[in-house]
């Protein structure tokens, strides 16, 4: 574990192989269900990152601007979140609580999110889960305000990231994926899962 801010915590190489595919599959069934649609930014750019999403609520950007919703652009409600996702959540938080939001994230080769930080959900005492497939992506981890030293890592295939405390309200994005690096998606790139509480 490379990176210091308080409260980031890496589970390096935490699904194996049999793991990642199994989600992998959970997955695709998802995106079968709510395809993947690139958000419009406030300011009118499209995201190069491809989102979708399950659970009560996914996270979707347009002239309104940024918000949680329950229902996917084309007017239908999420798929669920799927078990085994939801188990990986049980496992590396210990909480009951459950989620509402897999936030389904897709890097091709070019794609990248910018310095942000995570503060649509109600409260922010719940900690945010991330899991990595496929290609590695370049995570980088700024300070609870902007500017400032950051920190980067390499986030591969199988890694699991819990950010709570402070690192929970901490600036951080992606600033390029590593086309190629990875054989679990047969057409390349990174898919990123963030679990959260919304309500
Ligand atoms: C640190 N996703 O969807 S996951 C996002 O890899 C997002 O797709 C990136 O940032 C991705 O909002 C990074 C790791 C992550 C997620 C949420 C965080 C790091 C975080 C919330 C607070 C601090
Ligand atoms: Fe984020």
């Amino acid at each position: 574990m490379k990176l210091s801010v308080k409260g980031f915590d890496i589970h390096s190489g935490f699904l194996d192989g049999a793991e990642q595919r199994a989600v992998l599959v959970a997955v695709r069934a998802v995106v079968a269900k709510a395809p993947f649609f690139r958000p419009v930014m406030p300011n009118g750019a499209l995201m190069s990152v491809r989102m979708t999403a399950a659970g009560k609520y996914g996270w979707v950007s347009d002239e309104k601007g940024y918000r949680y919703s329950q229902f996917h652009p084309a007017g239908v409600a999420w798929p669920e979140i799927p078990t085994e996702v939801l188990a990986i959540w049980r496992e590396v938080t210990g909480l009951e609580r459950q989620p509402e939001c897999c936030l389904v994230n897709y890097y091709g080769a070019e794609a990248k999110m910018g310095l942000h930080r995570d503060r649509d959900e109600a409260s922010m005492e719940w900690p945010v889960v991330s899991v990595s497939l496929g290609d590695e992506g370049l995570f980088r981890m700024g300070n609870m305000t902007r500017g400032g030293k950051t920190q980067s890592h390499w986030l591969r295939s199988g890694d699991v990231v819990v950010m709570g405390g402070e690192a929970r309200l901490a600036y951080h994005g992606i600033d390029r994926i590593r086309a190629g690096s990875s054989k679990l998606l047969p057409k390349g790139g990174r898919l990123n899962l963030t679990l959260r509480v919304v309500e």
